[in-house]
């Protein structure tokens, strides 16, 4: 087939909503734009376990340290799957990761911001990762199929993790004002944070119209933003919460709730590597890679080892 023909055939496809596979033809721009989101969006999941991770050794109960370590867990398990999903497109786990490492590859913004009291912990389960479930539900039915496929797994566990966040931040809610006090002040610090994780204004996102038209996404990062609002406000209502944003009102005319204006600024300027916590992020992700090079070693000399052993036999 020519050039124009397998475009053709890609282009009815996805207007027919048939998934493409990994060995299928597919036009380079769509290729290298799912290499970046998905690569951007795998790193996240594991520099996503760093702030979590922080309060493994102070949970308040053992219950509590044995769902966060799980939590933990299943975060690597989604960055798992994810660069598995990215190499199906002919990119390489160790690239990708270089990228994060010397910083030309993203990952999401929420990270770069500390978790300094326990209810952080409850917080993200409840904010951060219902953020990631009304972006991720969408990306289920992406136009790629080992992308979409990893998605429906890792939604189930993100179901879980807003659960039990949410069971966290419950129990605050009902504590002492100590406790209700520590609530309120994660939320004041998460609560616009948690609101960037949807990428800038539709107006602003040079990726998303592409995006939309081949199917990767299926919604706007506005569109996903004001579900993600209207899901959470009667939860931060139903603990007796606030959010930090005088302008959150119930819009009768539109039927969705109205909000202040984003500081998008801060935005940019976490992408940019100036948030509180990039530089340490970053710093531990190499640590780490560095103290893990006798395990990469060990690994290939062992799988050589296998390999070696089942030529000769
Ligand atoms: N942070 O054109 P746009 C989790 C970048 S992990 C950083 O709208 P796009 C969890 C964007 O990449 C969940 N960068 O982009 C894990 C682009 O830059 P480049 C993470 C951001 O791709 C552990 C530029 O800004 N979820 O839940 O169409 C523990 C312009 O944006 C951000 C995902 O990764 C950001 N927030 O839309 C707990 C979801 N926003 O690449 C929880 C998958 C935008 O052109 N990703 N940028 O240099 C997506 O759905 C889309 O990539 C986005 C952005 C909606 C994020």
């Amino acid at each position: 087939m020519t050039t124009d023909q397998l475009q053709a055939h890609f282009d009815t496809k996805i207007e027919a909503d048939i998934s493409i596979e990994a060995k299928d033809w597919m036009p380079d721009a769509y290729r290298q734009n799912l290499i970046r989101q998905i690569g951007q969006h795998a790193h996240s999941e594991v520099v996503g376990m760093l702030p979590e991770a922080n309060w493994i050794t102070r949970a308040p109960t053992l219950r509590r340290k044995a769902v966060l370590l799980a939590k933990v867990q299943d975060e690597a398990g989604h960055g798992l799957y994810l660069y598995s999903a990215a190499e199906t497109l002919g990119c390489t786990r160790q690239d990708i990761y270089q990228k994060l490492l010397d910083g030309t590859m993203k990952y999401s913004s929420i990270f770069n911001y500390p978790t300094l009291s326990w209810a952080d912990i409850g917080v993200i389960g409840w904010l951060v990762d219902g953020a990631a479930i009304v972006n991720q539900v969408a990306l289920c039915r992406a136009s790629y199929g080992p992308y979409a496929r990893a998605m429906v797994k890792i939604c189930k566990e993100e179901s879980f993790h807003q659960r039990q966040g949410y069971e966290a931040v419950m129990a605050l809610s009902k504590g002492n004002k100590a406790q209700r006090d520590m609530l309120q002040d994660a939320i004041n610090r998460f609560w616009w944070p948690t609101l960037m994780m949807f990428g800038p204004n539709d107006s602003d996102s040079p990726n998303s119209a592409q995006s939309m038209a081949w199917k990767i996404k299926r919604f706007s990062n506005d569109e996903l933003r004001q579900k993600f609002i209207d899901n959470t406000v009667p939860q931060l209502e139903a603990l007796g919460m606030t959010a930090p944003d005088p302008e959150l009102v119930w819009d009768e005319t539109t039927g969705h709730y109205h909000f202040g204006e984003i500081n998008w600024d801060e935005f940019y300027q976490v992408l940019k590597g100036q948030g509180i916590c990039n530089y340490e992020r970053l710093e531990a992700k190499r640590r780490a890679w560095d103290n893990g090079k006798w395990v990469r070693e060990a690994a290939s000399v062992h799988a050589k080892k296998i390999a070696a052993r089942k030529q000769a036999a």
